[in-house]
This record gives structure tokens, C-alpha cells and sequence, in this order.
């Protein structure tokens, strides 16, 4: 679904049923020039500090040509911005099925990877990475007034292009909704790639979609950088995830209607929606 993204807080009804689906919508063009560009320049000074982790970021690395960074929010307003971001919360709002709180905050900057030799990167079909799900369907999905929701939703937004050939995110459509064993799935994919979507984006464009979905980072065969933010959400009473706790004193420091979101005090007095 490459429809453009109405100003509106709402998904279309197209985008709604490709979510409810395929587990997955892109939303083309929902954060603008000026916010990919304030968003990148946060992430490249994030990257360059040696002192992030005094800001209570955390930094994972697989090789020298894959980073990720979590727990953001602290560090630059661009960052936080993002993850509350207004045109993309009530969206959230929707597919979970009611208020929300932040679960993590992550970003990746990743190239090609070396060790990676041309002859494999050119065989038939995309390449996943580690193919994955951050909760199941079977606890972590729900069917209300005839619409999927997950109980675990993402935001990925894409602060670069990406082409064909620069490790847009595999995943495999409509398994958001499979009770199929993850290693099934997985197993149907590598047996037939065509069952594998890698998405294709311009800078600015947002990935909606619930944890139940079978997703990976690619790999990129081409010579850029890709760079993502990636925001997770869960109903409040649920936990953040590991590492991603937010300071009270920040919290205390930001306007109150924004405070639930960040901390999760609604807990179990859920406002559910939708
Ligand atoms: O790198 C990507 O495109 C996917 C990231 C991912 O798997 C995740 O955020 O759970």
C-alpha cells in the first residue's frame, strides 16, 4: 500500500484493511524535509558521543556495519519528537485498540555488511537477516468490530531512501495473523521467497505495523547508509522494554498531556477505542 497519507488521524479504510491483511501499511511522506533532517542530525551527534550512554543510551552492535542505538528519548528533542509524534500516535491508537504508552525507542544505521560476498548477495530474492516477532499472535493479537489488533505496534520510519538494493525491511505479509510455529512461517519463506515483501520507501515514509508480524532488517548491497527510528507502543499497563525505562525527572519536565504516553501510569485504566 503506497497511498499517500491523508493530513487526518486516522488510517483510510484501504490502509486499514491492508494492515488488517497484509500486517503491515506504509505511510508515504507523514514526516516532512525539515523532520527527517532535524531527526538525522540528532542521530549522527548520537552517534558521534562518547557520553550518549550518560543519557541512558544504550548501543548494540553487530559488526562494524550495524548499529543500533535504544532508549532515545533523552537525548534530543528531534528524537523524542518522533516518538510522539502527532500524526502517527493516533494511528497507533488505532491498530492497538486504545490509549498507549512508549514502549521502546530504537534506531539502526547500518551498510552493507563485508563479510557478505557479492556471489551471495545476488542470489534469487531479498535476504533477511533474522527474521523475528516481538509477540504472537495468539497473545499478542485480537480481532474487535471485525479489525486485527496487536497488542505491540511499531512506527519505522525510513530517514534515508531506500531502493532495492538498500536493505528495505523484509517481512512476510499476512503472517501478523498466522498461530502457525514462527519457524514454519519462516521455513515457508525460505522455501519460496515470493512469499517475502521488502519495502521500498523515500526518506520520510513511516512502516506501521504490529510486532505479530514476521519481520528482519536486510541486508543492503548497494554502497549507502540506510538510517531508521523505530518507536514501539503497548496498551499502558504493559512494561516497557528492557533498557528503555524514561526517567521520571524527564517525564516530570514534559507538558502533562504527554506524560501517560511516555510513562504508562494509566495502567489498567485502559481507554480503549476502536
Ligand atoms: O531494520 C529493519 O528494517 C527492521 C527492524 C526491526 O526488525 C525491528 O525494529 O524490530
Amino acid at each position: 500500500m503506497d497511498a499517500k497519507t491523508p493530513p487526518t488521524a486516522t488510517l483510510t479504510l484501504a490502509q486499514r484493511y491492508h494492515f488488517d491483511a497484509q500486517g503491515f501499511v506504509l505511510l508515504e511522506g507523514v514526516l516532512t524535509p525539515d523532520e527527517v533532517t532535524r531527526m538525522k542530525t540528532a542521530l549522527y551527534r548520537l552517534r558521534d558521543d562518547p557520553e550518549r550512554e550518560q543519557q541512558r543510551v544504550y548501543t548494540r552492535r553487530r559488526g562494524s556495519h550495524f548499529t543500533l542505538f535504544g532508549n532515545l528519548v533523552e537525548y534530543d528533542p528531534a528524537l523524542l519528537q518522533y516518538a510522539v509524534h502527532p500524526r502517527l500516535v493516533p494511528l497507533v491508537e488505532e491498530v492497538v485498540g486504545g490509549a498507549v504508552r512508549l514502549e521502546e525507542t530504537e534506531a539502526i544505521l547500518n551498510r552493507r555488511n563485508p563479510d557478505v560476498t557479492n556471489a551471495q548477495l545476488h542470489t534469487q530474492g531479498p535476504h533477511p537477516t533474522g527474521f523475528h516477532t516481538g509477540a504472537r499472535c495468539t497473545w499478542g493479537g485480537y480481532y474487535e468490530n471485525h479489525r486485527f489488533h496487536s497488542l505491540f505496534v511499531k512506527t519505522l520510519a525510513y530517514l534515508t531512501d531506500v531502493g532495492p538494493d538498500d536493505g528495505g525491511t523484509t517481512l512476510i505479509p499476512g503472517s501478523h495473523r498466522m498461530t502457525w510455529p514462527q519457524a514454519e512461517m519462516i521455513n515457508a519463506a525460505r522455501e519460496d521467497p515470493r512469499l517475502i515483501h521488502q519495502v521500498e520507501a523515500s526518506a520520510g515514509s513511516v512502516l506501521l505495523f504490529p510486532e505479530t508480524l514476521v519481520h528482519s532488517s536486510t541486508e543492503i548491497r548497494s554502497d549507502r547508509e540506510r538510517a531508521i527510528l523505530v518507536s514501539g507502543y503497548t496498551p499502558p499497563m504493559l512494561r516497557e522494554w528492557m533498557g528503555n525505562e524514561v526517567s521520571p525527572e524527564f517525564i516530570a519536565r514534559q507538558p502533562e498531556a504527554l506524560r501517560p504516553l511516555l510513562s504508562g501510569s494509566d495502567q489498567w485504566n485502559w481507554k480503549r477505542r476502536y
